[in-house]
């Protein structure tokens, strides 16, 4: 399709730009990390969503060129970030199922890491639901068991959503939950979403987990999560996606 040629395209000339989105302490409004977001540049069209070319995170070989641009200049900015001394806290990384049909997705990430000498700790891996659902559920399993084991922490994005099962809660290693915006944008309005959120936070924090309230947006949503006892949230409140250069400032506005 001209989806998949434009992120041949796209994979291949360098044009793919990691944007990064706060992600707060509730109670105090400090950035504690921020995720990383793909953006590229279309010579035509100017900067572009990863909507554009949602078909090319489903085909394996354009998945991981694209994942491969992603990491280097993840780990090249959290290395520059180290040495000027600007903390960052974690930088979380989405991962999508496709990704995990490679063998070689563990040691290609670890390598990139201990080769720039940036901490495991600093790098967090965002799946979605949906990646313990295939046929290669143990394969994930073995694959999120050696990232946490290595010390790189996971989220579960888009919590809610999909068709995951309370159990993949207890048998894979989760350490962030991430409440999905479709929840946090009604919390003002819909008594249903609000219980799904309070019931979110409340598995979450009794599972020793980080729960992280997406997509918020008004200073309402944000107290409505202080009260339920929702840590952390990350939205257009505390800031949108911006380039690695606008880091600095986004850290320096947060204090
Ligand atoms: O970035 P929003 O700004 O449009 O992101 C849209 C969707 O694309 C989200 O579901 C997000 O998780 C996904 N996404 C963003 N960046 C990446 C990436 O680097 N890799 C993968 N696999 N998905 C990404
Ligand atoms: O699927 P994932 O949760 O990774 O997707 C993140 C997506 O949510 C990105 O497209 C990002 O740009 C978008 N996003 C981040 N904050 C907000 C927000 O406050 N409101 C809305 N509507 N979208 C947001
Ligand atoms: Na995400
Ligand atoms: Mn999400």
């Amino acid at each position: 399709s001209s989806m998949i040629s434009i992120a041949r395209d796209a994979a291949r000339e360098d044009r793919i730009i990691p944007y990064y989105q706060p992600k707060v302490v509730l109670g105090s409004n400090r950035i504690f990390g921020f995720e990383a977001l793909l953006r590229w540049h279309s010579p035509q069209l100017g900067l572009q969503l990863p909507g554009t070319i949602a078909a090319a995170f489903e085909d394996l070989d354009l998945a991981i060129a694209m994942s491969e641009r992603m990491l280097t200049q993840i780990v090249e900015d959290m290395r520059r970030w180290l040495d000027e001394g600007v903390d960052f806290g974690r930088i979380a990384v989405n991962l999508s199922p496709a990704e995990f049909r490679q063998d070689a997705l563990v040691p290609r990430i670890l390598d990139r890491l201990h080769k720039s000498g940036v901490p495991t700790s600093r790098l967090e891996l965002e799946v979605t639901e949906t990646v313990f659902l295939g046929r290669d559920a143990e394969t994930v399993a073995h694959a999120l068991e050696a990232f946490s084991q290595a010390g790189i922490k996971i989220a579960l994005d888009d919590f809610g959503t999909g068709f995951a099962s309370l159990t993949h809660l207890k048998t894979f290693p989760v350490d962030v939950i991430k409440i999905d915006r479709s929840f946090v944008s009604n919390l003002d309005g819909d008594a249903g979403d609000a219980a799904i959120v309070d019931a979110v936070v409340g598995l979450g924090r009794r599972l020793g987990m980080e729960v992280v309230a997406e997509g918020v947006e008004t200073s309402v949503q944000a107290q409505y999560l202080r009260d339920c006892g929702c840590e952390y949230g990350q939205g257009y409140l505390f800031g949108k996606a911006a380039p690695a250069i606008m880091v600095k400032d986004m850290l320096q506005n947060a204090r």
